[in-house]
């Protein structure tokens, strides 16, 4: 008799926000990085995608993706990469095991959903493509590890790959060709920094102008200053990592914000130049150096990816001078949206 059974599993993925940035490409079709990179995983509690892929011989479609309610497009090649490297995996198995299902054969369904606005202009796309992989992996029983799944879900969206842990993850640039180095590992769960939080300020919720993709090509292809920084990154890694083990919050602070400075600054470089900060952005960051000014010492950091909103780290126990500071300076003007990196805590926006 056919198999006309519905497979289904079900994840989450994390939203990351880099402190030592990825940009800039060495293989645009692999999406291969010019430099590692690490990042701050935030709460699923207040930013997360929801996925659940299912597949059935009894679909009477192709597969198919559905983002918010929206239908998508799978045609893309990134999207058609990570279907065709799970599929190869699970078709492994099946080989290998032919009582299994063969899932590989059957059309997936894929459905997912943020608990955030997209619009917000948040880091959408590594929670993501993060989602998607580890869905599909988990309705195929793949035994491949969060970092061999960081691979796939790397050719998806570069970013994606660091979503597939909680915690401080680093992306391992690699130097392999076929990028089967470029990936994720876990350099300290959550819990090792609990008290360490971050506030999201949102600047502006309309959809970037140059996006991601097209800006860091661009900044490879004209940017002397993109070689320096190129070669500056290697030292910020260590730094970092060195930071987060040893829990210290000053060069913590530090290395996020000259990575932030450093990465828009070759933006500003590109040739023609582009600008993912606003005033407010710009007004985010005198709070932050006021902020430390005052305490006389860095309880504050400042991060911006490719659009105007602000990120601070801070520590749990710096909270009131934080949230009371960025009030103050920026109550009236903006919107404010709160996540945490490490346990959960919240403000009333
Ligand atoms: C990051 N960003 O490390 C940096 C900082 C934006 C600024 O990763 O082309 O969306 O899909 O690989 O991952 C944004 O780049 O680019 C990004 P693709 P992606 O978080």
């Amino acid at each position: 008799m056919a198999d006309t059974k519905v497979y289904r599993a079900s994840t989450t993925a994390p939203v990351n926000i880099a402190v030592v940035k990825y940009w800039g490409k060495r293989d645009t079709k692999l999406n291969l990085p010019t430099n590692s990179s690490l990042s701050v995983t935030l709460s699923q509690a207040d930013l997360r995608t929801l996925t659940t892929a299912s597949c059935s011989a009894a679909f009477a479609h192709g597969d198919t993706l559905t983002l918010n309610g929206e239908p998508s497009d799978v045609a893309g090649p990134r999207t058609q990469a990570c279907f065709r490297e799970l599929r190869a995996r699970r078709a492994a198995l099946e080989a290998a095991d032919p009582s299994l299902p063969k899932l590989s054969s059957m059309a997936l369904s894929i459905v997912s959903e943020n608990n955030f606005p997209t619009a917000a202009g948040l880091a959408s796309s590594a929670a993501g493509f993060a989602a998607f992989v580890q869905a599909i992996a988990n309705l195929y029983e793949l035994p491949d590890s969060p970092s061999q799944l960081s691979i796939i879900a790397r050719q998806g969206s570069g970013s994606a790959c660091r979503s597939l842990f909680g915690g401080y993850v680093a992306w391992r640039a690699g130097d392999k060709q076929d990028g089967s180095d470029s990936m994720a590992d876990l350099v300290a769960p959550a819990s090792h920094w609990p008290n360490m939080r971050a506030l999201i300020l949102v600047a502006s919720a309309a959809k970037k102008g140059v996006s991601s993709t097209a800006g860091m090509q661009q900044t490879v292809a004209t940017s002397g200053l993109f070689q320096h920084r190129v070669a500056s990154v290697p030292a910020s890694m260590v730094a970092m990592e060195q930071a987060i083990k040893q829990r210290d919050f000053a060069v913590f602070a530090e290395v996020t914000m000259r990575e932030s400075n450093s990465f828009h600054a070759c933006c500003a470089d590109t040739y023609p130049p582009i600008f993912y900060m606003n005033d407010v952005s710009r007004a985010a960051i005198r709070a932050v150096e006021a902020i430390n000014a005052a305490a006389g010492k860095t309880v504050a950091a400042y991060t911006f990816d490719a659009g105007p909103n602000c990120v601070v780290y801070y520590l749990d126990e710096d909270a009131a001078a934080i949230l009371g500071a960025f009030s103050a300076v920026l109550g009236g003007v903006t919107g404010w949206k709160y996540g945490s990196a490490g346990t959960v805590s919240s403000v009333k926006l």
